[in-house]
Order: C-alpha cells, then sequence, then structure tokens
C-alpha cells in the first residue's frame, strides 16, 4: 500500500504514467527485480490505507500473489496517490495500468445504470443492496466490457448519513448550508434539500471543512471516522439513504495476455474479496457508528418528519432516473423487484 516499483511494462511509458498520475515522482520509478515471467501490476485507489476497502483489496493482492507463487503482483496505490479518482476508470480502459478501484456511481454521467446504487431509499439496507447487485451486475459487467473492461467485484459502503454542525430533525435545517458530496445523486440530494454541494473527494474532506469550503457532507460511518468527522462536525444523522458500491476492474487486454492459472487465480480471489468486503462492510457500520459516539459525535436515528422529507425527494430522484436510464433502467427495477 505504499507508493513502490513502477514497472514500465504494461503498455504506454512510465513519462505517462507521470502525466496522468500527476504525483509519480521520478524517485518511484525503477526496476522490479524478480522473476522473469512475473507480471507486476499497479493499482489504484482513491481510498486511503485504512479503509476496510483499501484493507480487502490488500488482502485480495496477497491472495493472488499467493496463488500465483508470486508469478503476478498487484501493489495498492492507495489515497489516489498515483491517479485521480475521476481518472481511474480511463486510465484502466486506455491500458495505463491494468487494475483499478473507483465508486461506481462515478460513472453516472456515462450511463445512470452506474448509479442505481445511489437512489436514495432504493436498496438502504445490506440485504436490499445484494439483491440490488444480483439484479444488476450482469448489465453493468456488459456496459463495461464494451469499453473492454472486466469487472471483477463489487463491495458496499455503510449506509450513507448526514454530516452536520447541528441536529437535523426535518432536513429543513440543510436550506443554504455548503455540503459536501462525491457522486451526482449525493450532488442531486444536497441541491434538493436547497443545500450547497460541492464535490470533495475523501483525502480533501478534512482540508475541506479546514477552510470553510463546506460545513455538511453525506457519507457513511466508516468515511466519518477515518476523516475524524469529530474534529469539525457535532451531529450525525443514520439517514441510511443508500449503500454506494466500489469496483475493481481490469483491462480486459491485459487480462487476456495473463497465464490461464493466473486469470484464474485472480477470478477466485475476487471472489474471495466480494464476500469477505459485504461483511467486512456490515461489521463496519457499527463498529464506526460507536467509534464517532465516542469521541462526541451525536447519533440519531432519522425522525420520522426527516424521514418523509426524504423519501420524497427518493420518490422524485428515482423517477428523473428511470426517466433518464430509460429501457434497460425499468428493466433492471423489474430485476431487482422480482428478487
Ligand atoms: N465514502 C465515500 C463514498 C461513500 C462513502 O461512504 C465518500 O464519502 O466519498
Amino acid at each position: 500500500m505504499q507508493k513502490r516499483i513502477i514497472r514500465p511494462l504494461f503498455h504506454s511509458s512510465a513519462s505517462s504514467l507521470k502525466r496522468i498520475g500527476g504525483v509519480l515522482t521520478a524517485a518511484t520509478l525503477a526496476l522490479s527485480v524478480g522473476s522473469a515471467q512475473a507480471t507486476d501490476w499497479d493499482m489504484p485507489t482513491p481510498y486511503g490505507d485504512s479503509n476496510f476497502h483499501t484493507v480487502n483489496i490488500q488482502q485480495f493482492a496477497d491472495d493472488v500473489r499467493d496463488a500465483t507463487d508470486g508469478e503476478l503482483n498487484i501493489t495498492i496505490h492507495s489515497s489516489g496517490s498515483l491517479i485521480k479518482h475521476q481518472e481511474i476508470k480511463n486510465s484502466v480502459r486506455r491500458g495505463l495500468v491494468p487494475i483499478g478501484e473507483l465508486i461506481m456511481s462515478r460513472l453516472a454521467n456515462e450511463d445512470p445504470l452506474f448509479e442505481v446504487d445511489s437512489v436514495p431509499y432504493l436498496a438502504s439496507d445490506y440485504d436490499q443492496a445484494w439483491k440490488l447487485w444480483q439484479a444488476s451486475k450482469d448489465v453493468l459487467a456488459e456496459r463495461l466490457k464494451r469499453q473492454r473492461l472486466k469487472l471483477l467485484f463489487a463491495v458496499p459502503w455503510p449506509p450513507q448519513g448526514i454530516y452536520t454542525q447541528f441536529a437535523v430533525n426535518t432536513g429543513d435545517e440543510l436550506k443554504g448550508v455548503k455540503m459536501r458530496a462525491y457522486n451526482k445523486s449525493s450532488e442531486q440530494l444536497a441541491d434538493l434539500l436547497g443545500a450547497l454541494p460541492t464535490q470533495v473527494e475523501v483525502p480533501d474532506i478534512p482540508t475541506a471543512f479546514g477552510t470553510g469550503r463546506v460545513d455538511a457532507m453525506i457519507t457513511s460511518p466508516s468515511t466519518g471516522a477515518n476523516t475524524r468527522a469529530w474534529d469539525y462536525l457535532t451531529h450525525f444523522n443514520h439517514a441510511q439513504l443508500w449503500l454506494p458500491k466500489n469496483m475493481v476492474v481490469v483491462n480486459a487486454k491485459a487480462f487476456d495476455r495473463l497465464p490461464e492459472e493466473a486469470q484464474k487465480a485472480l477470478e477466485n480471489a475476487a471472489e474471495v474479496a466480494e464476500k469477505r468486503g459485504w461483511e467486512a462492510s456490515k461489521a463496519e457500520t457499527n463498529a464506526k457508528i460507536q467509534i464517532m459516539r465516542d469521541n462526541g459525535i451525536e447519533v440519531s436515528e432519522p425522525s420520522p418528519q426527516l424521514i418523509k422529507h426524504l423519501q420524497k425527494i427518493g420518490e422524485a430522484m428515482t423517477a428523473e432516473w428511470l426517466n433518464r436510464a430509460g429501457e434497460s433502467g425499468q428493466e433492471l427495477l423489474d430485476a431487482y423487484n422480482k428478487q
């Protein structure tokens, strides 16, 4: 999980990595040592080392390395240190890196199907989120395949709630508040609450609060605790709006180039990582809520008025989403409702 060796073996040149990464320094470029056939893969993720997703993908990388006797070495680059979040998908597609992790709903602008997991109250607990994933993964994998990307696995964040510097009873308190968002639907929700949304990546959250760019945020207990929400916020409303997922994608060409055993090892490790990740996410929810309580954050369940307010917004957002997603969106919802 550190900046390690970048082996400019996969496609392109080290200098293009340097350009797209922006933060990659010449000092990190060196030839890797190891067996002649060994393949080294760099894997960017936007999230920090201690985050449960990053811990999970690190374990995934270790499993792959073990299963291939060191033939496939995946090095995780956390916190957007190698490639920034907004560039990870295209970097994998173009082969600048062979594999990467990103939040699925970041692709909402190219295809609304990718944000089906971020529609308020469509799937807001783990059972529903799992059903939605079962109903959506084939069509999402197919859409990614068109871009020569192979979807390996996806893991949800804990349910999304609202962090503020005051108690939220009806939702009206959020009018005019500068609110941190991370995808299209968190932005839309903030808008519909009358708040002023600003997109901020997780590693930039403390600075955004410190400099007054934002005064509230929508995120999980996980990200709240990892970014020490108690340093700048006082209240967390466990509104359980939706469970957005991170996904791990591989460049199809890079995958096809692997020896068959390595392909199998990767797929097996992915299956295990998905299961482990869903369990870790569930455990994370209460553990991180407790950490927030221990640090003085007032944690509350949404009031009936707030639920009503958010549900109304949720219905409007579902209709709007369906409008954009069209027939494929309706098919997806039908498949979900059948589960
Ligand atoms: N953490 C990430 C995505 C959702 C979450 O819980 C974030 O806040 O950007």
